[in-house]
């Protein structure tokens, strides 16, 4: 994509930024983020930045002015404290979502927003097809549930170009803070030589995505003519959080411990993408495996 004027919504975060340095040496690219998990410090001299919340009308039609693409990543990624305060969760990533649906459509830009794979609770297929049932088991998984729904809606319905990416689990640089998911804490471990903490038998296992390989769907995702549809964002390769825990530790020279806790209440058993169709009508395949993965970081 090359050319167009671009809002990323939650531009200062994890995923966000990543696809703002991807778009920003050829596009007008505005950010509107809120910044409280967002930094400054990942953002390009180049971008515009609109600061204020994605609930904000205001705020959201003054980033949205006249653009072509709206790419949605502002959310509230805390699974667990979508259990303890739904509604708060619900605000900023439903709610908050559909203020970004209804301003696309008054500008008739396309939309790519974040989905996730939460959006299947506890798998009953793996690899998981996007036809696969869809039973979240969290507040935030009905959520994403609810926007991926809106999107395949806002297309029917209205005729706008949208897009949902249905991201396995994201790693990558710039992952930080509480909620930023087993490799960043198993890699804090390691570097620190302290114990490498498995919740659980280990046996559980995930599809981890690089976010280049994020950005790189999500760039398909902006200029696809197969739109009103979601699609899955992972590798199609499983691991389990034990051979996880071992490749960290290899790969960091560390002589931390494996040491096992308690399994993680309502813990998803195995969660794996089936990328065909990503792969048939993004053209979209990821390249990055979890050994070069982390070892990059
Ligand atoms: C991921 C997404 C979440 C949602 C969900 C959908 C991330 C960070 N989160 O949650 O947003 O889409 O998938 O199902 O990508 N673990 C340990 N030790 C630790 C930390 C985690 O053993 O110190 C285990 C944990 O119990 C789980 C696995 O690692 O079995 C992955 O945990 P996670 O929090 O990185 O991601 P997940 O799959 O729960």
């Amino acid at each position: 994509i090359r050319d167009s004027t671009i809002l990323v919504t939650g531009g200062a975060g994890f995923i966000g930024s990543h696809l703002v340095d991807a778009l920003a040496p050829r596009n007008e690219v505005r950010v509107l983020d809120n910044f409280t998990t967002g930094d400054r410090a990942h953002l390009p001299d180049d971008v515009t930045v609109v600061e204020g919340d994605v609930g904000d009308p205001i705020a959201l039609q003054k980033a949205a002015r006249g653009v072509d693409v709206i790419f949605h990543h502002a959310a509230l990624v805390s699974v667990s404290q979508s259990v303890d305060e739904p509604r708060q969760s619900n605000r900023t990533n439903l709610e908050a979502s559909l203020l970004v649906l209804e301003q696309a459509r008054q500008e008739d830009a396309r939309v790519v927003v974040a989905s996730s794979a939460a959006v299947y609770g506890h798998p009953d297929e793996l690899p998981v097809p996007e036809t696969a049932s869809t039973n979240p088991a969290s507040p935030y998984g009905v959520q994403k549930l609810a926007l991926d729904q809106y999107t395949r809606l806002y297309e029917e319905l209205y005729g706008l170009e949208t897009v949902a990416l249905r991201y396995f689990n994201a790693y990558g640089p710039r992952q930080q803070g509480p909620y930023s998911g087993v490799i960043s804490t198993f890699l804090e471990q390691a570097r620190a030589n302290e114990p490498i903490t498995i919740e659980g038998d280990g046996q559980q296992s995930r599809d981890f995505v690089h976010v280049s390989d994020i950005v790189r769907a999500n760039l398909r995702a902006a200029t696809t003519d197969a739109v009103g549809e979601a699609y899955n964002v992972g590798t199609g390769q499983r691991t389990s959080i034990r051979e996880l825990a071992e490749t960290i530790r290899d790969a960091t020279d560390s002589s931390s411990t494996i040491a096992h806790c308690e399994p993680r209440a309502g813990d998803i058993r195995h969660s794996g993408a089936d990328t065909s169709k990503a792969a048939r009508d993004l053209g979209f395949e990821a390249r990055v495996g979890l050994e070069s993965g982390i070892r990059s970081l």
